[in-house]
């Protein structure tokens, strides 16, 4: 598909307006208050006149190492099935990601061969992905094909076992009086779609049952199937079990798969995301801002103090609950099992939230996620990305992701006149490109931030224990009421799509062994109904 298409498709599916089901925009579906630019540009993938695509809906993602010898392209895998090193012919085996395949030619060899591969590629000319070479010959960043979606359909591997097909789901009668009951999709009736992204659908449903409400986010299996993807299903649920104890993080209420999904049952947040307000209220009052800066903090802090880096800050993962207290959803971009002074070197994140350490391929810690603060504290104030390159409409050179990301690394942020001194030195403090430098980097880590000038009438006991009130109530009917979730998911039928069987069939299901799970705390609360 040509880039020209793909660009059009993507400006589409990110278009943060209501989208007729052909793809434009009807001015009959839209307040005056939404029309921001003329509506209809000049030709596909084009700008509008006017068009401001800073703060447009973005999906992270995490970019592939790649190494490059002997033409050869080797990726990282791990894999379930009996494959042997095509140098020295032994199994690889064991945890993890124990092998490297040529993403060409399909060669499979160990890690540790790799470097060690005389045969040349075979199938070299088919090469589209650009690859740099590093230092010491091998390369380290691809940035061609995006992540979590397998490229091509493996080939057999030599002695395949056929895959075990998904434990049955347990149902509540077959359990020991006592023992915790598993979920199925049988218990739930979906109600409505509430957001979407490249992996996952979000459903409203109701627990039969009780009658209340939680948001579903369904994945399909076959879209994980690959090595990172799996690693990104497990330390999201790991990641939801420590959230589930604090008032800013989206809570997990159970796990449960069926043989071509996983199910994760998330507590609801009814009020709303910051992209959907900010696209309303184009910026915040400075009050504002600081109330939803200093709670993320908290929450960020939070995971911090637990060993998780979050790297997906963004306007779309802040979430307000029908006080207006935020919470933050999406763990799928963690990074877990961080010490003070560990650092982490994956190339991950939304393009327009990422550090510039990562940019620069450094090794990095905790420090991106203030960056992303940083970032997400700006747009609140100013209604515009700090990296909004003005002319670049007019210009494609422009529009492209290297370009933002060499304006991240070397553009001086500007900071609008019209915000206090207190706002533009904490902004200044985040945004500082050098992460050693950065608010809260430092050597009093989180009590450099909650002790700056711009946090000073936060207190912050009083806030962790939601005894602040919230500036801004999101207006609401009622429990299910979906007034502050965008048009465009809420219009989308609701169904799930019968299952393949062909599709099926290529899962490896013993990947999603354990996946289950009931969080007893909300368990207990239900028992209570
Ligand atoms: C919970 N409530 C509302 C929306 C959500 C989106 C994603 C994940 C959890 C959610």
């Amino acid at each position: 598909m040509s880039t020209f298409w793909t660009e059009f498709l993507n400006a589409a599916a990110n278009h943060p307006f209501p989208l007729t089901p052909g793809g434009f925009l009807s001015p009959l579906d839209m307040s005056p208050d939404d029309v921001l630019f003329p509506n209809v540009p000049p030709a596909p993938g084009m700008p509008c006149a006017g068009e401001d695509r800073s703060i447009y809906r973005r999906g992270a993602r995490r970019w592939r190492k790649l190494y490059r010898v002997n033409g050869h392209i080797f990726q990282a895998k791990r894999f379930n099935r009996r494959a042997f090193c095509a140098f020295c012919q032994d199994r690889i085996w064991g945890l993890g990601r124990q092998g490297f395949k040529c993403i060409q030619c399909k060669l499979l060899v160990h890690k540790k061969c790799h470097k060690l591969v005389q045969k040349p590629c075979s199938n070299e000319h088919v090469d589209p992905v650009e690859v740099k070479d590093d230092a010491n010959g091998e390369s380290t960043l691809g940035r061609a094909s995006s992540v979590r979606s397998r490229a091509e359909p493996e080939p057999p591997l030599p002695e395949t076992p056929p895959a075990p097909a998904p434990p049955a789901p347990v149902r509540p009668e077959d359990l020991e009086p006592g023992s915790q009951r598993q979920y199925s999709l049988e218990d739930f009736e979906l109600i409505r779609v509430i957001g979407r992204g490249s992996y996952a659908k979000v459903l409203m449903v109701e627990l039969k049952r009780t009658k209340r409400v939680y948001a579903m986010k369904v994945i399909k299996k076959a879209l994980v199937t690959d090595d990172e993807d799996i690693d990104w299903v497990q330390t999201e649920k790991h990641v939801f079990e420590t959230a589930s104890n604090h008032p800013f993080l989206v809570g997990l209420h159970s796990c449960f798969q069926t043989p071509s999904r996983l199910f994760f049952v998330i507590e609801f947040v009814r009020g709303g995301d910051l992209m959907f307000h900010m696209q309303r209220q184009r910026r915040l009052p400075e009050e504002h801002a600081r109330f939803y800066a200093a709670e993320i903090s908290l929450a960020l802090h939070f995971l911090h103090e637990r060993g998780v880096i979050y790297r997906d800050l963004k306007l779309d993962n802040v979430l307000l609950d029908h006080e207006g207290h935020i919470k933050l959803t999406d763990y799928g971009m963690c990074k877990e099992g961080v010490r003070p002074g560990d650092t982490t070197s994956t190339f991950c994140g939304t393009p327009n939230y990422i550090a510039p350490e990562i940019l620069r391929g450094e090794e990095y810690g905790f420090s991106v996620d203030w960056w992303a603060l940083g970032v997400l504290t700006y747009e609140m104030l100013a209604g515009r990305s700090p990296f909004d390159i003005a002319q670049a409409a007019d210009n494609p050179d422009q529009n492209t992701e290297d370009y933002l990301f060499q304006v991240i690394l070397e553009k001086t942020i500007r900071i609008p006149r019209s915000l206090s001194v207190k706002a533009a030195s904490v902004l200044k403090g985040f945004l500082n490109k050098n992460p050693v430098e950065r608010l809260g980097c430092g050597e009093n880590g989180f009590l450099d931030i909650i002790s700056h000038p711009f946090f000073k009438s936060i207190e912050w006991e009083m806030l962790e224990q939601k005894q602040v009130v919230p500036p801004f109530k999101p207006r609401l009917e009622g429990e299910r009421d979906l007034a502050n979730f965008p048009p465009e998911f809420t219009d989308e039928p609701v169904h799930l799509t019968p299952d393949n069987d062909t599709v099926i069939a290529d899962i490896d299901q013993s990947e999603f062994e354990g996946f289950e799970y009931v969080n007893p705390l909300l368990m207990s609360l239900e028992d209570c109904v």
